[in-house]
């Protein structure tokens, strides 16, 4: 497998809004994410994800993009953004922009002049089908609930968007629109981006006649030619979005001789709490074994080609602790065997800003507690369908977006030290409790931890290259897996439950990282795993 710099890099997810406002507006901004450079370059990451900062309507909090080459002016300049990519790179730290090119806003100048008359020269930049008032082209639905279509009343025909009605999807299949979009990613690599995320990438092949949402037809044709007209044989990593991805989907992205993209997102494991067939709202007990083999099937098949991304949080899924690990009484323990487990795998791993402390989902009481449009839809959408309060508010507790999008907290002061005004959205209540200026002064805090995963990383070739298998895979508490790379094999244990379980295996196993403390050296054949206790060992002989 060729060697990378990106395969042993890890990636740090900044959401501007929630980072750090340094200007009292309550908004997080450039400037706040340069004045935290010292931060992230503790923790060692080597990639900044920036969450998109052009100009936006917001009404998706920025990924309705109403100009592509600015940044908006709540999150500051283009000179304060040359300024952080330059003092990035003074600290050896790479910037990935989000490119958010499946839709544009409908502020946009294209879809200003597109929606005007049927025959603007934009107007095939978008979707359009005919129909009346009564009539909707056909019953697809939107990611946020409702029809996925919206009657346009300037030229009475309907246009297709597969997210908020602010959001228009683009029309792909039209070569200028795919020419607008190479001219602009070359733009980004020439102001010096070092990496791209791709925005629900699976979705620009769309066959909306056909009701083809993800996956079309053409899909990889067109990747493979923004890899040519762009990124392709430039030193530049890239990552799609793909809610639609199975492994052998998984591989037609990212096998290097396809010169597609490096990796995806992919998130089967991340529906292990949800059933089949339902929405993410259908909750449902983590399925510990599904959530294990997933994981397993996708380092199995990506072995040989192509690369995983890991990750267990973003900006659209609820905090990790909360979600599979205990925030209250083992908040430390379970953070840290959860950070074992995904860091341990093979593959680029993502850290979503506020994960590295701990942080935990929300305490939403009401329905007005809510800022994203996705929750507030659903809200309404199932009251309307005869919900009961109570199951929708369980869903949206579990689930809604905004517990990963409260301000970073960053110390005990006024607002967690996110901003000196009011912030744009409310700061998690148990910033008193967790917040970095703590972590940073406990050598034992969560912290510290992800700095060391970070640097085993950097520093053992097997964790980056080394094969994967999985070990007790019918065990309901643990999650164990062995790493093998030459002579050298490291096992990553993990208990992912409170319940005291054993572990056996034979041998001895040499410390390398744990959440409890440990002898040096421990006898393998019979391990007593506390609650939520990580090890990772060298097996010796
Ligand atoms: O997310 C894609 C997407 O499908 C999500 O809306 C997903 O269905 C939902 O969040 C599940 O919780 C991307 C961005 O990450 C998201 O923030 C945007 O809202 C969306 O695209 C539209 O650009
Ligand atoms: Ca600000």
């Amino acid at each position: 497998m060729e060697e990378k710099w990106w395969k042993n890099s890890v990636v740090y997810q900044i959401y501007p809004r929630s980072f750090c406002d340094s200007n009292r507006d309550g908004i997080g901004d450039i400037n706040g994410i340069r004045s935290k450079l010292w931060y992230l370059k503790e923790l060692g990451i080597d990639i900044i994800w920036l969450s998109p900062v052009y100009p936006s309507p917001n009404a998706d909090n920025g990924y309705d993009i109403s100009d592509y080459y600015g940044i908006s002016p709540e999150f500051g300049t283009l000179e304060d953004m040359k300024k952080l990519i330059q003092e990035c790179e003074n600290n050896d730290i790479h910037i990935m922009m989000d490119l958010v090119l499946n839709h544009t806003s409908d502020e946009h100048p294209w879809f200003l002049e597109a929606k005007s008359a049927t025959d603007n020269p934009y107007r095939e930049y978008y979707i359009w089908r005919k129909g009346d008032i009564d009539h909707v082209p056909n019953d697809m639905t939107s990611c946020f609930g409702g029809s996925a279509w919206e009657y346009s009343q300037q030229t009475g025909e309907y246009y297709l968007h597969f997210f908020h009605k602010k959001q228009p999807d683009l029309n792909w299949e039209n070569k200028n629109v795919r020419a607008e979009i190479w001219k602009m990613i070359n733009y980004w690599i020439d102001l010096g981006v070092k990496g791209f995320r791709l925005d629900v990438i699976d979705m620009i092949g769309k066959v909306p006649d056909l009701k083809i949402k993800e996956n079309g037809p053409k899909l990889h044709e067109y990747l493979q030619e923004m890899n040519k007209k762009t990124f392709g044989n430039k030193d530049i990593v890239t990552v799609g979005e793909c809610w639609g991805a199975d492994t052998e989907i998984g591989k037609l992205y990212s096998s290097p001789e396809r010169k597609e993209l490096n990796m995806i997102f992919q998130f089967e494991q991340m529906q292990s709490d949800q059933i089949e067939g339902g929405e993410k709202w259908d909750l449902k007990p983590l399925d510990f074994i599904y959530l294990k083999n997933t994981f397993a099937k996708w380092q199995k098949e990506l072995a040989e080609c192509g690369w995983n991304s890991l990750f267990w949080n973003n900006h659209d899924l609820p905090r990790i602790v909360s979600r599979w690990g205990n925030d209250k009484k083992y908040r430390v323990e379970s953070a840290k065997m959860l950070a074992t487990v995904l860091h341990g795998m093979k593959g680029t791993p993502y850290i979503y800003q506020g994960e590295e402390i701990g942080m935990t989902n929300y305490p939403f009481s009401n329905i007005e507690d809510f800022a994203d449009v996705e929750a507030i839809n659903m809200y309404y959408e199932r009251k309307q369908k005869g919900y009961s309060q109570e199951s929708i508010m369980k869903s949206l507790c579990a689930k809604a977006r905004d517990n990963a999008r409260t301000p970073m907290q960053w110390d005990n002061s006024h607002e967690a030290g996110f901003t000196e005004g009011k912030p744009w959205y409310h700061v998690n209540p148990n910033y008193t409790k967790i917040n970095v200026e703590m972590a940073l002064k406990d050598k034992n805090s969560i912290f510290y931890y992800y700095q060391k995963l970070i640097k085993l990383r950097k520093q053992n070739t097997i964790l980056v290259y080394g094969t994967f298998e999985l070990l007790c895979a019918e065990n309901k508490h643990i999650f164990a897996y062995a790493r093998q790379w030459n002579e050298k094999k490291w096992l990553i244990i993990c208990n992912f439950y409170e319940e005291l379980t054993t572990f056996e295996y034979s041998g001895k196993g040499k410390i390398i990282l744990s959440n409890y403390e440990q002898q040096e050296i421990i006898l393998l054949e019979q391990i007593k795993l506390r609650p939520y206790e990580a090890i990772i060992c060298e097996v010796i002989v």
